[in-house]
């Protein structure tokens, strides 16, 4: 094959090279694939080979939207063992916010409204619907992005309806989208031993099939960093892109790094290079992705924009307050402003672009 000077590599590990040879004639890498970038030490290789598909399907671009994350509770019926922000109640750092608290929280600069919070002991459905209807009504050009899969599998069993009716109930009060959380990772083994009591794969995939095929867009997460296999990091990305193929509404795959906090379940959060693999591991393995988000909450500021140069085409947004990983000891911001945001993305070399919930592009900062 012959290479144009824009497609050359130097590669110092040649377990790579089919690798290459497959992104540029087109064809579906597979997992072995994904095993090799997630085991190579070439970094630079990794980064050519995911920014150039993320070129192809985004070129100079890099997504970002003013958005607020809404955490109206962190009382929890599970006790997964990742996660520092459930509360039971009595706990010192139970809270519940009331819905003044939600609505000050807001504002018409806002394009998204990202809502996520526990399974809460005794709230109803009509609780849950009630933040998404005055959140509407109080901001009507705010998109709502609400409620993982794992809290519409739990409002359908509270409420004893189908997750048909759970969505069609929200889609009435104003959600748009669901966001990607609560699919940790679909191994059964990693499920067995940190999150058995929460849905598992079978039924992540149910809901989001659901909502896709009644029009809801949504996102999807990996967590790793903690004592997942890369084989079984890899299986995650490819039943994702199974699932895509099948009944598409994917808009972003985001890999989360564990923050480790009290979890117990690993010494220290993920490095960086570990972070950049698995980044550009999703960008070459999601052919039918998108966007892969690097989430700076979580991967920290530098190592979210160095990502902008290993396949990721979005850093989520300003986010406001966020609590889950600030719970577990994140050391990131609290929030970022639009500057910053836009300041981080041209750092990268990139094309600033605002968008909203849904991609739709709001301003190009070239
Ligand atoms: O499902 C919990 C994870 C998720 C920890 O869709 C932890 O746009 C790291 O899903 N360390 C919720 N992660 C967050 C989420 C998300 C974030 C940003 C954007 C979108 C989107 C979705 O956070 C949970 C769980 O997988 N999580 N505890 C922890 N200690």
């Amino acid at each position: 094959m012959t290479l144009t000077a824009q497609e050359e590599i130097i590669f110092q590990d040649e377990a790579l090279i089919p690798i290459w040879e497959r992104v540029l004639s087109g064809r579906r890498l597979g997992r072995e694939d994904g095993l090799a970038v997630l085991n190579s030490w070439d970094l630079t290789a990794i980064g050519k080979m995911a920014d150039h598909v993320k070129r192809k399907k985004s070129g100079d671009r890099v997504y970002f939207v003013m958005n607020r994350q809404i955490n109206p509770t962190n009382l929890c019926v599970l006790d997964c063992t990742f996660c520092d922000f459930a509360a039971k109640p009595g706990d010192d750092h139970a809270y519940e916010m009331s819905m003044d608290e939600i609505l000050e929280k807001l504002g018409d600069e806002l394009s998204e409204v990202h809502i996520v919070g526990g399974l809460h002991p005794t709230w109803k459905f009509e609780d849950y619907l009630n933040i998404v209807k005055r959140i509407r009504e109080a901001f009507p050009s705010i998109q709502i992005k609400a409620w993982t899969a794992v809290e519409i599998d739990w409002f359908a069993r509270i409420a004893r309806i189908s997750i048909e009716e759970v969505l069609e109930r929200l889609r009435e009060v104003g959600l748009q989208s669901l966001p990607g959380g609560g699919a940790e990772v679909f191994s059964e083994r990693v499920h067995e031993a940190t999150f058995k009591h929460k849905m598992g794969a079978e039924r992540w995939f149910e809901v989001h099939r659901i909502a896709h095929e009644m029009g809801f867009p949504s996102n999807a997460t990996l967590l790793y960093g903690h004592i997942e296999t890369y084989e079984e990091r890899v299986d995650h990305m490819l039943r994702l892109r199974d699932a895509q193929d099948e009944t598409p509404g994917f808009m972003s795959f985001i890999p989360l790094a564990l923050q480790p906090g009290n979890t117990g379940l690993a010494e220290r959060q993920a490095s960086a290079i570990e972070d950049l693999r698995t980044v550009a591991c999703g960008r070459l393995l999601l052919d039918n992705f998108d966007h892969i988000k690097s989430y700076w909450v979580m991967l920290g500021e530098e190592t979210a924009s160095v990502a902008l140069n290993f396949g990721a085409s979005d850093l989520d947004g300003t986010i406001g307050e966020e609590k889950i990983a600030h719970y577990a000891q994140a050391k990131s911001a609290i929030g970022l402003a639009r500057d910053k945001l836009v300041e981080m993305i041209r750092e990268a070399g990139k094309v600033p672009a605002e968008r909203d919930a849904l991609y739709n592009v709001l301003r190009v900062y070239d």
